[in-house]
């Protein structure tokens, strides 16, 4: 497998929605927000919302105004899953995943950028999916987990088991998979689903915070963090210690010569992402 990528193209963040028709996307203080909106479907994903979320991540990660992306959910839910209203008998639900929910699952698995799912409600089907592939997981008290796949006769898809299980481990993962069983903000946190639950009344400010605090820690050193880690699943011992060539690129970057410069002049580093 290839460690190194080259370079992300500088493309131009889209800060206004108008592109947009089944999510909204602005760029703030660094931060990219991509909400789902289907409201009245509690978000449920079509070939058409897979596509823009995969557009509006391609723009994040080309971008280098943005430095942190945030996916979230309009209304009262984070993401139902596949819109079964849209589905039916003959479909060859395999085919849907080759299509398009596997190239979003790779898109969003090749950003070198922080991605946090702020799960504001339900997660369900292939939205627990999505959530699972994010970085953090803020997740609202009053949000839930959902494995729903099976409740409707079929396996958990989109990377759900991949990412599960390394989440919360084997046996979690299956009991989660073969239930079908909504998990609360609560029990999220204590198996280590969620990255922190926060209250109704904070979510705005503390989502905020959260994001802004990651956007200006030294963006490549992330990136490489998040790819290394990944590597280190499918690598030997011996090629993973190739991560000497991470670490060489790290030590080229702005940011590794500010972030010495502050220790030593004893004030916090302000890191510019380069
Ligand atoms: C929905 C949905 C939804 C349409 C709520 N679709 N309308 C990949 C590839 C190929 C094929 C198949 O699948 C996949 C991946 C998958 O994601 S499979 C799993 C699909 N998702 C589900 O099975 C979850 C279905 N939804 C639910 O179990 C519940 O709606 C949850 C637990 C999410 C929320 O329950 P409630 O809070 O009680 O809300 P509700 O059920 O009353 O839903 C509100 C509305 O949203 C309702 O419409 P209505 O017109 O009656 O107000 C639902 O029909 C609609 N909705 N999920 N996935």
């Amino acid at each position: 497998m290839h460690l190194l990528k080259k370079g992300s193209r500088n493309l131009q963040a889209d800060k206004g929605c108008s592109m947009y028709k089944t999510i909204k996307y602005r760029v703030e203080n660094g931060v990219a927000w991509l909400t789902l909106n289907r409201p009245d479907k509690l978000n449920a994903f079509t070939s058409q919302m897979n596509k823009e979320i995969r557009k509006a991540i391609k723009i994040s990660a080309g971008s280098d105004e943005v430095r942190a992306i945030i996916i979230t959910g309009e209304g009262r839910a984070f993401c139902s899953g596949q819109d079964l209203s849209d589905v039916d008998e003959d479909m060859n639900l395999g085919q849907m995943l080759l299509d398009d929910y596997g190239p979003m699952m790779e898109q969003l698995a090749n950003c070198e950028k922080p991605i946090i799912a702020a799960v504001n409600g339900v997660a369900a089907g292939a939205g627990f999916s999505l959530a699972l592939a994010c970085d953090f997981r803020l997740v609202s008290e009053k949000a839930s987990f959902l494995n729903a796949f099976v409740n409707i006769g079929l396996i958990p898809d989109s990377g759900n088991l991949y990412y599960l299980s390394r989440i919360v481990g084997h046996a979690k993962a299956l009991e989660l998979s073969i239930l079908g069983e909504k998990v609360p903000a609560s029990e999220a946190k204590n198996i280590g689903l969620a990255t922190k639950v926060i209250g109704v009344d904070e979510w705005n400010e503390q989502l905020k915070a959260f994001a802004e605090n990651i956007a200006n820690k030294p963006t490549k050193a992330i990136g490489l963090i998040k790819r290394y880690l990944e590597a280190s699943y499918h690598l030997s011992l011996e090629e993973y210690l190739k991560e000497a060539e991470g670490q060489r690129i790290a030590g080229l970057t702005k940011d590794y010569a500010e972030g010495v410069a502050a220790f030593t002049e004893k004030r916090k580093a302000q890191f510019i992402g380069k």
